[in-house]
């Protein structure tokens, strides 16, 4: 996992290198005036890999907005170099936002939607977004303009650097006082749990190979926990600065109640990204570390008892020691049910590869 931020933000002017500038450095390459500089930081001048870009964006009521964000992704992927498809996925708006996607994918091509009949929740707009997605990048932003389209061709650029995530990072944020203090502790405790260190877990604007998100799985409140899934799966993840901006129309639907089911996702995200495989390594490490317990109690219970000649049966401990040995047979059995699952259903579907001939 590698962390290269801040500073290697390529700032949207720097693309603008002028032929001048191109013609003094091929100049210098040529003659080797200086054979110890670096000259490879001129990466960004270089034309996009990518074939096509998948814009995905999932959206819940943002009706006033979406004909603005329209334009100004139009406006941001006229400066890059390959095709591109917008798919709006609408998760069952009650306002008039499917009728305005309606009227875009109408107007042009290159726009696609998916609407949901009810709401399922963002995760499960994205991995529809990802299926249905048939570039071989991907970004995803939000559809409320908080996310600046203009960041796109530096995530892109970002991206060929032999990246297979870039996250944003909102350094400044325009959010409520209390979003933005909630979010730096989230940021906080999943850095801590995961080992990831990157800034901004939860930002909705991201690039992405395709492989990476044919091979993930979002649902629930997964999305954003995206890096950490990549990141563990092997995948490439960096971040870079983006640009934030203040909600223009609507309101937030990101209450308190969301917050907290995100945190209970973390657990499925350690279970499911790392024991899945080997749930013995989970489960037998509790149940020996419960069952041991349970048997030092119940062994000095014991020994007061033989030794000491002492009255235990009314100690709360000897039940506390019962307990734990029960409670540690159980940690192991689920640990072994599960193993006998994994066993079974162990599919090559389930290594991700990168290369074969
Ligand atoms: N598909 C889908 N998108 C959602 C849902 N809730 C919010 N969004 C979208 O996710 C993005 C961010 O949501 P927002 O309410 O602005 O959250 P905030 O920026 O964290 O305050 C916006 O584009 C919303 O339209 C949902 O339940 N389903
Ligand atoms: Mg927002």
């Amino acid at each position: 996992m590698e962390n290269q931020n801040k500073s290697e933000t390529p700032a949207p002017a720097e693309s603008k290198k002028n032929y001048s500038g191109r013609r003094k450095y091929y100049y210098r390459k040529k003659y080797n005036k200086n054979p110890n500089k670096d000259y490879s930081a001129k990466t960004s001048e270089q034309k996009l890999e990518f074939k096509k870009v998948s814009i995905v964006v999932p959206l819940l009521n943002e009706e006033e907005s979406l004909r603005p964000l329209f334009f100004e992704i139009k406006k941001a992927v006229k400066s890059i170099s390959c095709d591109y498809e917008i798919i709006f996925v609408d998760d069952g708006s009650t306002d008039k936002s499917l009728k305005v996607i309606k009227e875009l994918n109408k107007e042009d091509g290159k726009v696609k939607y998916i609407s949901f009949r009810k709401n399922y929740g963002k995760s499960a707009a994205l991995q529809l977004g990802f299926k249905n997605s048939t570039g071989d990048a991907i970004i995803t932003m939000d559809a409320d303009l908080q996310d600046d389209p203009a960041e796109i061709p530096n995530l892109l650029k970002k991206l060929q650097e032999d990246y297979d995530l870039v996250s944003g990072w909102k350094k400044k944020r325009y959010d409520p006082f209390i979003k933005k203090y909630s979010s730096k502790f989230f940021n906080y405790i999943t850095g801590l749990f995961s080992g990831i260190n990157i800034n901004d877990f939860n930002c909705g604007l991201k690039a992405y190979r395709s492989e990476v998100v044919k091979n993930i799985n979002v649902y629930g409140e997964l999305h954003r926990y995206i890096p950490v899934l990549a990141s563990w799966n092997g995948y490439r993840v960096t971040e870079i600065i983006v640009k934030h901006q203040a909600r223009r129309y609507g309101k937030t639907k990101f209450g308190i109640s969301r917050f907290f089911k995100g945190f209970v996702d973390l657990i499925t995200v350690v279970f499911t990204t790392r024991y899945i495989r080997r749930p013995m390594h989970l489960f037998g490490f509790l149940g020996f570390l419960s069952f041991l317990a349970g048997l030092l109690v119940n062994g000095y219970l014991t020994y007061e008892k033989l030794v000491l000649d002492r009255w235990i049966s009314n100690r709360p401990l000897l039940f506390l020691g019962i307990l734990l040995i029960i409670v540690g047979i159980q940690f192991f059995s689920v640990g072994l049910l599960g193993e006998i699952m994994v066993h079974n259903s162990l599919d090559d579907r389930e290594y991700i590869i990168k290369e074969k001939n």
